[in-house]
């Protein structure tokens, strides 16, 4: 079954191919209009690498959203061919107006349904062919089997990052991504082992490594750099050096006692063997890329999928850092305010500038780290202004029990004029500022109902 449902994409995504193979044989310039986020940027890598070497040339911009203003800029232009990457399902009926022929290579499920099919337009999205978008593969996966046909398998590393970026490879790779997983192992452009899962390894000094490493977290160890010298200074392990420099024996030491602390830091370890070591791991590329978007610099992480190594990644590993500490500082600041409870959820909240790009995040890791209760969901709040934005997030154990965040956001938004929704465990709203304590009320209300 999954089979046949692999092979309908594939089809399409051929279609798609030949599409791309006509216009590139005519010389047209390619119009790519891709998401800014590591996802987005890595599908508009995958794309554009392909028409790199089939010897065509592209014009890529990289978009927050599609939105209205976006669609009527890129209806006056006159390119023979778009390729949307990462979106462009939801505005199928506006994406058929344009001009020229259009490809849309996305994996998010709201898909406009009143489109008609039309003859200019191919589109490709695992959701049509009863595959998961979510798991199965993502933006950089569906341009990849775009450019499949072209026979390309040292682009799957790059189709992977994009997988990274989207959390689809959270306990092992399934459906399409195991598709091309396979293929960069065939072709030896991608490599699979059992190491440990720590971020930057190869690049940052042990204790940085080990105190960066959210995903899986390390309780007392995660965003706490002390907290991390002290392990490592208790081990016989010095903190400064780096994890290759270290004895096998050091090695195995430092292996058990993280597993010991959480056996999810060690498991299958994706790389990209020929690539230069900031990148060779598959997930520490997919940060730098998502590190590019975060600030805005959607061309430096374009260009390091391009195939700059030298100005780009330095500009990237830079952003990374910086980021990484924010991160560091946000959870630090968890630790010391905790957060304030009602009966069915807990808050935070912040004006603080820098802090209020990484709330979402902070709340996640400060769930699984244990420094926020995690039978509640927690509901994050930044000020902006006159309003406040939103991000919710909570555990599978508690969506389980029948809390769904998204719906919990969407109805008690719209109660106060805001907008949100979003999926169970992770969500986002945006109500005005004179409404969040009565709102934050209702979300408490609503989550009681939820759980019966
Ligand atoms: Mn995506």
């Amino acid at each position: 079954m999954i089979q046949k449902q692999q092979h309908s994409l594939l089809n399409k995504a051929e279609e798609a191919c030949d599409l791309l193979r006509k216009h590139l044989e005519s010389d047209h310039v390619v119009r790519v209009i891709s998401h800014n986020d590591a996802d987005g940027i890595s599908a508009a890598g995958v794309i554009c690498n392909a028409i790199s070497r089939q010897k065509g040339k592209f014009h890529v911009t990289i978009v927050p959203r599609l939105k209205e203003s976006v669609i009527s800029r890129i209806r006056k232009e006159k390119y023979k061919l778009f390729v949307f990457c990462d979106m462009g399902s939801a505005s199928l009926t506006e994406l058929g107006r344009l001009k020229g022929d259009v490809i849309v290579a996305d994996h998010h499920q709201t898909i406009d349904k009143e489109a008609k099919s039309r003859e200019n337009m191919v589109h490709v999205n695992p959701h049509l062919h009863g595959l998961d978008g979510t798991r199965d593969v993502s933006a950089s996966g569906v341009s990849y089997l775009i450019s499949r046909p072209m026979n390309y398998p040292e682009l799957a590393g790059l189709a992977l990052v994009g997988a990274f970026g989207d959390m689809q490879c959270v306990g092992g790779m399934q459906g399409i991504n195991k598709t091309i997983l396979k293929d960069g192992l065939e072709a030896g452009t991608v490599e699979v082992r059992e190491d440990l899962k720590l971020a930057r390894m190869s690049q940052e000094p042990l204790y940085r490594a080990i105190s960066h490493t959210f995903n899986p977290a390390i309780p007392g160890i995660s965003a706490d750099e002390e907290g991390s010298r002290a392990f490592l200074e208790k081990l016989g392990i010095s903190y400064g050096v780096k994890f290759r420099e270290l004895g096998n024996e050091e090695k195995d030491i430092l292996k058990d006692e993280l597993i010991k602390i959480n056996p999810n830091v060690f498991g299958n370890v994706y790389s990209i063997p020929k690539e230069v070591p900031q990148l060779r791991n598959i997930e520490d590329y997919s940060k730098l890329v998502d590190a590019c978007g975060k600030n805005k610099k959607h061309g430096v992480g374009l260009s390091i999928c391009l195939g700059d190594r030298e100005k780009s990644l330095e500009e990237a590993e830079a952003l990374l850092e910086r980021y990484q500490d924010n991160l560091a500082k946000g959870i630090g600041w968890i630790k010391k305010e905790g957060s304030t409870s009602l009966r069915n959820i807990q808050y935070i909240y912040t004006a603080d500038k820098k802090r209020k790009r990484v709330m979402g995040t902070i709340s996640s890791i400060g769930l699984e780290l244990g420094l926020l209760d995690p039978e509640k969901p927690v509901i994050a709040l930044s000020r902006m202004d006159n309003l406040v934005k939103i991000s919710g997030r909570t555990t599978q154990k508690v969506t389980g029990k029948g809390v769904n965040l998204g719906s919990a956001l969407e109805a008690a938004s719209k109660s106060f004029g805001g907008t949100g929704g979003g999926h169970n465990i992770a969500a986002g709203a945006v109500v005005p500022y004179k409404s969040m304590e009565n709102f934050l009320h209702l979300v408490d209300d609503i989550v009681e109902t939820q759980t019966g």
